[in-house]
C-alpha cells in the first residue's frame, strides 16, 4: 500500500486530491526501445524547450496543477560521466513521473573527483542536501541514470515497507539475480532511511554498497518489497560493464561485523562545491 500525503504547500489548498490512482497512466510502454542504443539520442529534444513544453520548474520539479498530489518524492540520481544516458534518463522519467500525478523533483549528484566512484556516498548526500531543498515528510527513491520503468503502474512514490523497485530487468533474462538484491532503484521514507544510518560512505568502485544496505535494512527487521514482476519492469541503457571492485567481498564481510552507526549519515564528509537549478534536475556538484 502507497502512503499518501495531504497535499502539499505549493498547490492551493482548494484543489482536489488527485485520485489514489492516476487517470492518465498507460501501462507498459512498448516502444521503450526506441530510448536505447544508436538511435537514443534522436529522440531527445533541447532541454529548455521540454521543460517549458511539460510545465517543468527550474531544478527539475513539477507537480500536477488540476489537482493536489497525494505523492511526493525526490528521486535521487548519483552521477559521474554519463551525460548520453542522463540526457535520456530525464527526457523518458519526466513525462512517466507526470502521468503518476505526482509532485516531484530530481537530483543529480555529481561526483566532481577522480577517486573511485562511490554511489552510497553520492546517495547520502543527495539525501542530506534534498531534505533542505524542501519537505520533510517526502519519499527517497535512489536511482541508478541507466534504468528505465516500462509500466507506469509502478508508482514512484512510498510504500509503508521499504521498496526495491525492480522485480525484472532485461539484462537479467528478466528475472531477478538473487532475492536479497537492493541496487539500482530502490524507494525508502526519511525516518527508515535515518534508522539505518543510510548508505556506507566506504564502498569506492562498483559493487556491493547495495548488498550492505540491504543487511543494514534486515539487521534492523526492516524487510523490503517488490511489486508484481509485471508491473516493475524495467530496461537498461547499455553502456560498457564496470570494472568490479576487487576489495568488495573483503569489505562487506567486514561491515556486516561492525556497527552501521560508525559509517553512514552520521560520519558523512563532503564538500558541496555548488548547485545549479537545470531544466530538468537540481545538480549538486560534490567532491
Ligand atoms: C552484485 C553486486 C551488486 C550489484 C549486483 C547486480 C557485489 C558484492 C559482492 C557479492 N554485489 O554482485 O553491487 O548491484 O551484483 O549487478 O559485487
Amino acid at each position: 500500500e502507497l502512503i499518501h500525503f495531504q497535499g502539499n504547500s505549493e498547490t492551493g489548498t482548494e484543489d482536489p486530491l488527485c485520485p489514489v490512482l492516476s487517470p492518465k497512466l498507460s501501462g507498459p510502454d512498448f516502444s521503450i526501445h526506441k530510448w536505447i542504443g544508436e538511435k537514443g539520442s534522436e529522440v531527445l529534444k533541447k532541454p529548455e524547450q521540454f521543460a517549458a513544453d511539460l510545465n517543468i520548474k527550474s531544478g527539475g520539479v513539477w507537480h500536477p496543477e488540476e489537482c493536489q498530489a497525494q505523492y511526493e518524492s525526490v528521486i535521487i540520481v548519483p552521477y559521474r560521466n554519463r551525460y548520453e544516458q542522463l540526457e535520456i534518463f530525464l527526457q523518458y522519467i519526466h513525462p512517466f513521473l507526470q502521468r503518476q500525478q505526482l509532485h516531484y523533483r530530481i537530483v543529480v549528484v555529481e561526483q566532481m573527483d577522480d577517486r573511485p566512484f562511490n554511489r552510497g556516498r553520492l546517495l547520502n548526500i543527495g539525501f542530506k542536501e534534498a531534505l533542505n531543498l524542501g519537505s520533510p515528510n517526502i519519499c527517497f527513491i535512489f536511482h541508478d541514470v541507466d534504468l528505465l520503468p516500462q509500466n507506469d503502474y509502478n508508482i514512484y512514490a512510498c510504500t509503508h515497507q521499504p521498496r526495491h523497485m525492480y522485480s525484472s530487468v532485461d539484462i537479467f533474462r528478466y528475472h531477478l539475480p538473487y532475492r536479497s538484491l537492493a541496487g539500482g532503484s530502490f524507494s525508502i521514507l526519511v525516518n527508515h532511511f535515518e534508522e539505518i544510518n543510510g548508505f556506507s560512505n566506504s564502498f569506492d568502485g562498483w559493487g556491493g554498497e547495495d548488498d550492505d544496505f540491504s543487511f543494514r535494512l534486515h539487521r534492523k527487521g526492516l524487510e523490503f518489497c517488490r511489486f508484481d514482476p509485471q508491473v516493475a519492469n524495467y530496461v537498461m541503457l547499455p553502456h560498457k560493464k564496470e570494472v568490479p571492485s576487487p576489495d568488495r567481498f573483503g569489505k562487506l564481510a567486514s561491515k556486516k561485523e561492525e556497527d552501521p552507526s560508525k559509517d553512514g549519515l552520521s560520519t558523512l564528509e563532503y564538500k558541496l562545491l555548488k548547485i545549479e537549478y537545470k531544466p530538468l534536475y537540481t545538480h549538486l556538484f560534490v567532491r
